[in-house]
């Protein structure tokens, strides 16, 4: 892990299921960043059973349907981020609205935006070879990183189940009305990064070369 010499903040965004977890993976194992997750937190806390989400079903609701209201989730967040106020940090899955990227930047400012650019129709076959432990969150591919037994989870032996067909459907199309205009706020700031192709193997030797030079 390279070691890195000032306190770096790095935004990563993309649309659902455009690979921003598994390039967050790849990142935190080369650079010296900790890795914020808004998905993983809000599952955590839905495990945990905690007052945000006292309603199982109405998070289930937000998280296949809709976004999470913006003033939970940044409440979330940048109580997380506090708490590495000194520390170089990576954030998946936040802000995905201009609202969010308002409230982070009222806190901190991101040195460096990298933003996944795959085409939604790749997208929308790569969510077909999905499969979903509900519980925990936990995702697979058919073709990229299967179950250990096909339909059951790695980790609890749970059945998978796959979203419905609208679903993906609907989460791009609020990608597209509230997290696009995001991009438009960091290009403005001059930190957005674009890396365009349709493979996370292919994207992430370019990725990984830009933070070498940036950071
Ligand atoms: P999440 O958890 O942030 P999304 O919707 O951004 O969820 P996701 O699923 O986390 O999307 P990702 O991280 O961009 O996608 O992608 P990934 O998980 O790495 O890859 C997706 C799949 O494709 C995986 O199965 C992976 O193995 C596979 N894959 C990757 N690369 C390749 C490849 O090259 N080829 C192939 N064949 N496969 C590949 O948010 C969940 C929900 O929480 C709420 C929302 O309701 C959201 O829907 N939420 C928020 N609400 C409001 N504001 C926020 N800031 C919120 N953050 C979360
Ligand atoms: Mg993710």
């Amino acid at each position: 892990v390279m070691p890195l010499q000032k306190i770096f903040r790095v935004i990563i965004m993309g649309a659902p299921g455009s690979g921003k977890g598994t390039v967050s993976a790849r990142i935190t194992k080369s650079f010296a960043l900790k890795h914020i997750s808004s998905g993983d937190i809000l599952r955590a806390n839905i495990n945990s059973q905690t007052v945000i989400f006292p309603n199982t079903q109405l998070f289930r609701e937000y998280y296949m349907v809709k976004l999470v209201p913006d003033d939970v989730i940044s409440r979330l967040i940048l109580k997380d981020l506090r708490a590495l106020e000194n520390s170089s940090w990576l954030l998946d899955g936040f802000p995905r609205t201009v609202a969010q990227a308002e409230a982070l930047e009222d806190a901190y400012s991101a040195d460096s935006v990298v933003n996944l650019d795959v085409p939604f129709q790749t997208i929308k076959q790569r969510l077909t070879s999905r499969w979903t432990h509900l519980p925990s969150g936990r995702v697979y591919n058919t073709d990229f990183n299967p179950p250990k037994v096909p339909g059951l989870d790695d980790v609890t032996g749970e059945p998978l189940v796959q979203r419905d067909d609208d679903s993906p459907t609907r989460r791009l199309k609020s990608y597209e009305t509230q997290t696009e205009p995001v991009l438009e706020f960091y290009r403005c700031k001059g930190v957005l990064q674009t890396f365009s192709g349709t493979e996370t193997n292919k994207i992430w030797p370019h990725v990984e070369a830009f933070l070498h030079v940036k950071l």
